[in-house]
This record gives structure tokens, C-alpha cells and sequence, in this order.
């Protein structure tokens, strides 16, 4: 009688202590997550490239008092969301992607795409800006976006 009770009592703690602390998937921690990449006050996304795992969302934030936009460039992009063109509006504009597939999403600003003395990106050339005398060729508006399989 008496161990058909200690029995019970340790078959309560174990059904309890499950309920309390359920186990967590392995592998799962990244779902739901949200990875953002800025706009600073100037014509740059930031950070340029990041990595994420199939699941996560990233999202684009515009910090900036000018409009930019969020563009895919399909060319080379192997994650999904093909197509992508959307304005991302100035001072606190926001955008969000949910990657489902792994693969890389190039992507870049169709206003800031290109180099010339309108459109001066500042990132990532070694001083910014556009190409100078001293051969600083700074880049386009863009990033890419790495989504890997989640394990
Ligand atoms: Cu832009």
C-alpha cells in the first residue's frame, strides 16, 4: 500500500514537472524569429548581407528621411519571393519577407541602383560615394539576403 503511493506521488511529480517544462524541438529555436536589416540616413541597407534560416522573417526598416525601395533581383535569386517590388516609405517605412526556402535573395534599391552624381550609394566602397580619382568605386544600393536550410 504504502509503495503503491510513493508510486502515484512520483508518477503526479513527473506528469507536472512535463507540463511545467515542455520540451523544446531541437532545431526549431529559429522559427518565428525576425532579423532586421536598416536603412540609415543615407543610401545604404545595413547590415549588407546576413544569414538567416529557412523559417525566419527578415524585415526592412527605412530610417531614412528619403523613399527607397525593396526590389528582387531575380537574376540571381534562389529563395524564393521572385517578383519583389516594393516601396519602402521614408521615416520608418517597414517591409517583411518570410523565407521558406533555402537559397540566396540578392536584392537592391531601384532608385539608388545605379552610380551616377544623383545616385551616390555610399556602401560598401572603402570611403563611400562614387568612383573618384583616388579609385573608390563604392557600390549600388544592395544586399543579399542567405537563407539556409534549418537543421
Ligand atoms: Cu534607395
Amino acid at each position: 500500500m504504502a509503495n503503491s503511493k510513493v508510486l502515484i506521488a512520483v508518477a503526479v511529480c513527473v506528469l507536472s514537472l512535463g507540463l511545467s517544462f515542455p520540451i523544446q524541438a531541437i532545431g526549431q529555436t529559429d522559427q518565428g524569429t525576425v532579423r532586421q536589416i536598416i536603412v540609415p540616413d543615407e543610401d545604404r541597407f545595413t547590415p549588407f548581407a546576413i544569414t538567416v534560416r529557412v523559417g525566419q522573417t527578415v524585415q526592412w526598416v527605412n530610417n531614412d528621411t528619403d523613399d527607397h525601395t525593396l526590389v528582387s533581383n531575380d537574376a540571381f535569386n534562389t529563395a524564393g519571393h521572385r517578383g519583389v517590388n516594393m516601396l519602402l516609405k521614408a521615416n520608418g517605412g517597414t517591409l517583411s519577407l518570410k523565407f521558406n526556402h533555402p537559397g540566396v535573395f540578392p536584392f537592391y534599391c531601384r532608385f539608388h541602383a545605379m552610380l551616377d552624381t544623383d545616385n551616390q550609394p555610399k556602401a560598401p566602397g572603402p570611403d563611400g560615394g562614387i568612383q573618384d580619382q583616388n579609385g573608390n568605386f563604392g557600390t549600388p544600393m544592395n544586399g543579399v539576403v542567405t537563407v539556409l536550410a534549418s537543421d
